[in-house]
């Protein structure tokens, strides 16, 4: 028995009502951005109204063992199943379509083929994955990780948040890992995302298709120095390690611009982390991406070697630790090609990582981006127009109908 009705009004209207219900839920007040770590009370809330969606459809939901969560329109024995969705998690302050326009959009798509009287022929899958950011356990895409084995469980289950928690207490228990039964009941995976750039807006353009993520990764340099009294100890005298982390912030973003590759290092901890102290150690992490493996390899590499050599004059110690790595993901070319050509849209890569970039290496995957105005994401300053996501919702839903439904 279907509790929600069957569409009607204009879609960006619909689009509105139906975010609208989620908009309030994880949102800071004073950044106006958004703290939904994977499986903290605001993510809980959402994986509610998640289950509340799933049963005004009719859609009745499993779960992994890893924490992601299935709505199946249609029988899950059935197989070659036709998977949408997305995250529901952020980054600390975050905006609030990263992530959930995928899922928002993936029940507006639903509801439009109900509309339009279509039945799948194939099931139809709305997916939900968790820890996509790594804002709480370090690791992205960890939900999909584990679905699909490129992470071990072991650990896993032994990562850790700021307060301590393991992932597999915060899951209520140790993660399932691979599951290839379910990998293969999907035949494939669609999964929209707003844009974190501007490229749609240069092109004019609501919707794209796209063609590749970069490679990508996160390591964790560790300065370590001698703590002493600011006041006190000479300058000559000092091994003072925020000054090898000051240069490796300086170093990263030089190499990045040399070789037309991106580097970041937007965390940092000090400690004792004192105005009067000269730290004793500070940690920084670095994320890293490139188009092409070989210069991301060259980049971290270079950014190494110099900073090594710096922390020999600063007198201080430095180790670099990989904490995550993402190869280069070419999404099925002829997927991306039938559908910009079903949507009329321009095929595009990104420096961004997605669910979807680790599902690909199994399931013929496909991305949908949603113009962003601004291009700006992870910040509360992210944003798309109501129109804009009523196309990317047309646009699902005739992506849905064509690849599930013929
Ligand atoms: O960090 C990222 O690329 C992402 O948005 N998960
Ligand atoms: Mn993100
Ligand atoms: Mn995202
Ligand atoms: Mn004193």
């Amino acid at each position: 028995m279907l509790t929600r009705p069957v569409a009607e009004g204009p879609l960006p209207e619909r689009f509105r009502e139906l975010w609208d219900e989620i908009a309030p839920i994880g949102r800071d007040p004073d950044s106006g951005g958004y703290l939904r770590y994977a499986l903290t009370e605001p993510e809980l809330r959402l994986r509610e109204w998640f289950r509340g969606q799933a049963d005004d459809r009719g859609m009745p939901v499993t779960e992994d063992g890893n924490g992601n969560l299935f709505a199946w329109w249609g029988d899950p024995d059935a197989g070659d199943a036709v998977l949408t969705g997305s995250h529901f998690d952020s980054v600390p302050h975050g905006g609030a379509y990263d992530g959930p326009l995928g899922i928002v959009s993936a029940w507006l798509a639903v509801d439009e083929l109900r509309a339009a009287g279509v039945t799948p022929s194939r099931p139809l899958v709305v997916g939900a994955f968790v820890e996509e950011e790594g804002a709480r356990f370090g690791v992205p895409c960890l939900g999909s990780r584990l679905l699909t084995g490129q992470i071990a469980v072991d650990r896993a289950a032994g990562l850790r948040d700021a307060a301590g928690v393991s992932f597999a207490e915060a899951l209520g228990g140790r993660p399932a890992g691979a599951d290839p039964g379910l990998l293969g009941r999907f035949g494939a995976f669609v999964e929209l995302h707003v844009e974190q750039g501007r490229a749609l807006v240069d092109q004019a353009a609501p919707v794209a298709v796209a063609s590749a993520i970069w490679p990508h990764g996160r390591w964790r340099f560790d300065f370590t120095g001698e703590g002493n009294h600011a006041g006190t100890t000479r300058m000559a005298d000092r091994r003072d390690p925020m000054l090898t982390y000051a240069f490796a912030v300086l170093a990263a973003n030089k190499e990045a611009r040399l070789r037309d590759a991106h580097a970041t290092v937007g965390r940092v901890s000090v400690e004792p982390n004192a105005t009067n102290a000269i730290p004793s150690r500070v940690t920084g992490w670095l994320d890293a991406r490139a188009a092409a493996p070989e210069t991301l390899g060259g980049l971290v590499e270079a950014v190494r070697a110099k900073v090594v050599e710096r922390a020999r004059r600063d007198g201080t110690e430095v180790t670099l630790t990989e904490e995550s790595t993402t190869a280069l993901v070419a999404f099925d070319g002829g997927l991306a090609d039938r559908l910009a050509r079903l949507l009329a849209a321009p095929v595009l890569p990104t420096g961004a990582g997605h669910d979807a970039g680790v599902l690909a290496a199994h399931v013929p995957t496909a991305m949908l981006f949603v113009r962003n105005p601004t291009g700006v994401s992870h910040s509360p300053a992210e944003s798309a127009d109501d129109v804009d996501c009523a196309a990317g919702v047309a646009a699902l839903a005739r992506v849905l109908e064509e690849l599930a439904c013929r």
